[in-house]
Parts: structure tokens; C-alpha cells; sequence
């Protein structure tokens, strides 16, 4: 049980890159967890709805440029101006899924070649450090078979797959699974859930870390 018997939630984080099925699979597993009676809700990165958000999305669809580090920054405050509300849902027994989390920030930021690793993980170290991170890793084989990539900005192959290999090094086995994503949406989603089942029931009495400190 939560909240009432004073556990916290869990924060659980899909990663991956695009078409990996992330938003997709975040959905089914929220209503699944609310399903086992497990409260929960679902966030995700970038919240192109608040002010900040609002300038990254017009970066994303090119209509705006910045530069790779106030960019960068903008992503991360993006994450740090919801932190209060996602902190207080976890302290009252609620779980929070994590549509892309600091991982993509770093990893996409990174990807670009122009900006340090350890610079690009500076803004988030602090943040709350997830109870579970789930990659969705797509194979290329899979990926080019889920059709064309759309028009935003870093949706190209060759940009993905400097993504994919810098996840792959800031990965942390303490929270990190890697996950099949070229098998079926259900066989992804049956993985997904009792991972993330597991994380809550053993999250409930332990303190929150913090990311990369
Ligand atoms: P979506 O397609 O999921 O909306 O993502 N990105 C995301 C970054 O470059 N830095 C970040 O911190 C985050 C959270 C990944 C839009 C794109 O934004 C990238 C894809
Ligand atoms: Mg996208």
C-alpha cells in the first residue's frame, strides 16, 4: 500500500530514441499501475506548456535558434520548474512515469559534439534520481521499418545513433534496464510493468537520491 501507510512513490523514467515507442508505452503503463491500484501519474519532458517550454518547442520545429548551450540550460530549468509538484507527488505515495527525463538532455546535447559530457550533466545533478530508468532500445533494423522520421530538429539517423551511444555510456546499473523495444507493444508493456510494479513495492521506504551527486 501507499500514501496511507506513508510510503513514498516511485519515479520511473522511460528513455530511448525516437519511435522507440516511449509515449505510447508511458500511457499503458500508467493506466495499468492505476489498475493495480498503484496511484500514479505521468509527465513529460520537455513540457512544451509553460513559458519555458514554449521557447523549446519552437527550437524543435526550427523556428527559433539558440545556442547548443542556452538550449541546453532551457531543458534542464524545464525540468527543475515542475520538480516541486513531482517531489511532493513522491512524498505522498504517488507514483510519477517520466516521458524522457535528464538522460535525453544529455544525451541529445551531447550528441551535437560541441558541448562537454560533464558540462551537459552539470544543470541536473540534484535532480531526483529515478527509482527505474527503462531504455527502449530499437534496433536500426526496427526503427526503419517504423517509417520516415518526422521534420523536427534531430530526427535523422545518424544524429540518433550518436544519441543512442551516449545513453549507453552515462547509463547507471543501479536504476538502468535496457528493454527490447522491437518486440510487440504488449510483450514491451508486460516487461515494463512488472519492472515497474517491483520498483514501487520497493521504493516505498527509501529516501529520495539524488541524480549524479
Ligand atoms: P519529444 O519528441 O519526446 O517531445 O522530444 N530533448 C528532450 C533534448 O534535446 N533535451 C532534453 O532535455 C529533452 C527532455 C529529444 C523532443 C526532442 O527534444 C529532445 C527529442
Ligand atoms: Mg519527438
Amino acid at each position: 500500500g501507499n500514501g496511507s501507510l506513508g510510503g513514498r512513490g516511485a519515479l520511473i523514467v522511460l528513455e530511448g530514441c525516437d519511435k522507440a515507442g516511449k509515449s505510447t508505452q508511458c500511457r499503458l503503463l500508467v493506466e495499468a499501475l492505476k489498475k493495480a491500484g498503484k496511484p500514479c501519474h505521468l509527465y513529460a519532458f520537455p513540457d512544451r506548456t509553460t513559458e519555458i517550454g514554449k521557447v523549446i518547442d519552437e527550437y524543435l520545429r526550427c523556428t527559433k535558434n539558440l545556442s547548443d548551450e542556452a538550449i541546453h540550460l532551457l531543458f534542464s530549468t524545464n525540468r527543475w520548474e515542475v520538480m516541486p509538484k513531482i517531489r511532493e507527488l513522491l512524498l505522498n505515495g504517488e507514483s510519477v512515469v517520466l516521458d524522457r527525463y535528464a538522460f535525453s538532455g544529455v544525451a541529445f546535447s551531447a550528441a551535437k559534439g560541441t558541448l562537454d559530457l560533464a558540462w551537459c550533466m552539470g544543470p541536473d545533478v540534484g535532480l531526483p534520481q529515478p527509482d527505474l530508468v527503462c531504455f527502449l532500445n530499437l534496433s536500426k533494423e526496427a526503427a526503419s521499418k517504423r517509417g520516415d522520421f518526422g521534420r523536427e530538429r534531430y530526427e535523422k539517423t545518424e544524429f540518433q545513433d550518436k544519441v543512442k551511444s551516449i545513453f549507453l555510456k552515462i547509463q547507471d546499473p543501479a536504476y538502468w534496464k535496457i528493454i527490447d523495444a522491437d518486440r510487440t507493444k504488449e510483450e514491451v508493456q508486460s516487461e515494463l510493468f512488472q519492472l515497474s510494479i517491483a520498483a514501487v513495492d520497493t521504493s516505498e521506504n527509501k529516501p529520495i537520491l539524488k541524480l549524479w551527486d
